[in-house]
């Protein structure tokens, strides 16, 4: 690939607009740094309105282009068919431009990123199976019926997370549809979008269909979801962002699908297998650095249970393997940022200022081999309350508070008391009490004895402040194309046209 590990090291990345890299222009330059040993290991441009607008141009000029928007359902389905073989062959490079760039274990960049093959194959098995209905009418001889069309120009925001797994849930649907695209993803972690780039023009896609701006989200993020050529903003990342973002494009009247935070309870009942529990509940909060939108940072444990369970978890937390993300035997690399280093250490102090009692963990992690890495040690609290702010804010970072709970009404009421809605798992052998707390739980996803289990076919999206637009399946093409209605009257009949009948 042009763009490897070896080739973006120390360089200006450019941007992808119109089939072509250009080159940074005026823009200012930012540094990203590399997670696991804090130094510089590339630029990007702050891209200028201008630049962003000439990204917009070339994706609404590809909208129209006869090469995407005459050809077959069947001709898109296989360049994404075609895309997806690519993603296969170049995955261990760019699992490890992720990895790198955003200090995930290797394994899992890789897991994710094999994942993706399937992922837009899925897509591309369903771009040319996109059905309307057709709606019987009270009229004879009308045909009423409904189809998908492309939404037009998406931009897809994306954070420092998981970047080409994000990017991907609304690339592929898009890509389905027939919509085209300019993605702008963290400045903290541009590299593996610009290298996707490169695949997306080996399997085929004509020029301007998918676009790159590179900058901060105040300067090159603000211009394109404020753009009016953009029909749609899909954004991924913080709560606070995400309110001003959807303020903006609500001003344009430009739609949004907005996956943001979380504060996931993961509620573990005395009749639950409690070796199972405690393996979802560590890996729930501290794979990735906890790092994971559905990071199950609330951890609830009946009474009955709680000393023996809080042993466990500790146990367990202290088993937890961190280091570098490129060794293999690595269960948690460091954090993306400094500022995620920063944020992480403020939230611990705060919770043992509201009285929760450290159990493990609580520091950064210095020294051989860690060096200046962002690295903290997985982080637990006991007697945390629900109500501490560090159970109540997104941290975003390997710490969760394990609150002791009574009685089943009483862990439900907790676990909704919260402003977010995105995810919930919890434990139990008990069929029927399982079933009323999915009935319960406020929140768009709920896991009974298993967390973080993602399926593409599972729509995946938030309640409350945790956003709205579904990820995944058939939802996510209902929400990237828009629904035209069409009626036909072939009776042969004069209306009286002025007045409508409504039947
Ligand atoms: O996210 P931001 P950051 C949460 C997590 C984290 C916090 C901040 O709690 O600590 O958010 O992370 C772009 N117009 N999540 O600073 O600011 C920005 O450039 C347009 C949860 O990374 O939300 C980046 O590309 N774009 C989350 C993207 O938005 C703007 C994943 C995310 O940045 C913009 C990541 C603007 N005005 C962080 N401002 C999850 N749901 O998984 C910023 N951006």
């Amino acid at each position: 690939m042009k763009f490897d590990i070896k080739s973006v090291h120390g360089q200006g990345l450019p941007i992808f607009i119109n089939g072509e890299w250009l080159d940074a222009g005026s823009g200012a330059q930012l540094p990203s740094l590399e997670p696991a040993t804090g130094r510089e290991w590339y630029r990007i441009t702050d891209c200028t309105p201008a630049e962003v607008d000439q990204a917009v141009a070339a994706a609404q000029a590809a909208l129209k282009a006869p090469e995407w928007c005459d050809i077959t359902q069947t001709q898109r389905a296989g360049m994404i068919f075609d895309l997806a073989a690519l993603i296969k062959e170049h995955a261990s490079e760019l699992a490890l431009l992720e990895t790198r760039d955003n200090g995930k274990i290797l394994r899992e960049t890789t897991a994710q990123i094999s994942y993706l093959h399937d992922y837009y194959r899925y897509f591309a098995g369903m771009a040319d199976k996109i059905e309307g209905s057709t709606i019987p009418v009270n009229k004879p001889q009308v045909l009423n019926f409904t189809r998908h069309e492309p939404l037009g120009v998406v931009a897809i925001i994306t954070p420092f997370n998981s970047p080409l797994n994000i990017l991907s849930v609304s690339l592929a649907p898009c890509l389905a549809v027939g919509n085209t695209i300019v993605a702008k993803p963290s400045e903290h972690t541009s590299a593996s979008t610009i290298a996707f780039a490169e695949l997306i023009k080996a399997a085929g896609f004509p020029d301007g269909v998918f676009n790159v701006v590179t900058g901060a989200g105040a300067g090159a993020g603000q211009s394109l979801i404020s753009h009016s050529g953009v029909s749609k903003v899909a954004f991924t990342g913080g709560s606070d962002t995400g309110r001003r973002i959807a303020a903006s494009v609500g001003d344009c009247l430009t739609q949004a699908n907005l996956e943001l935070g979380g504060k996931s309870p993961h509620i573990i009942f005395a009749d639950a297998d409690l070796d199972r529990a405690v393996n979802g509940a560590v890996a729930g909060v501290f794979a990735s650095g906890g790092q994971t939108c559905v990071a199950g940072s609330r951890i609830f444990v009946e009474e009955s249970i709680y000393e023996k369970t809080l042993e466990q978890l500790k146990t367990s937390a202290l088993e937890v393997v961190v280091g570098h993300p490129e060794e293999p035997a690595t269960q948690m690399g460091p954090l993306a940022t400094r500022d995620q280093l920063g944020k992480v250490e403020e939230f611990v102090r705060s919770a043992k200022e509201e009285g929760a009692r450290l159990i493990c963990g609580g520091n950064r992690l210095e020294g051989s081999p860690y060096g200046d890495g962002f690295y903290f040690a997985p982080t637990l609290f006991a007697n945390a309350r629900n109500d501490m702010r560090f159970c109540q804010e997104e941290i975003f970072g390997p710490v969760a508070g394990v609150i002791p709970f009574s009685s089943e009404a009483e862990v439900i009421a907790q676990a909704n008391d919260t402003r977010f809605g995105l995810s919930a798992g919890l434990w139990t052998r008990d069929l029927d009490r399982a079933m009323r707390c999915v009935d319960s739980i406020d929140s768009g996803t709920v896991w009974v004895n298993t967390f973080r289990s993602a399926a593409m076919m599972s729509p995946m999206g938030g309640f409350k402040d945790s956003g709205y637009g579904k990820h995944n399946g058939f939802a996510s093409i209902r929400d990237f194309s828009r629904l035209k209605n069409v009626v036909v009257d072939y009776s042969g009949q004069k209306q009286d046209a002025f007045v409508v009948k409504l039947k």
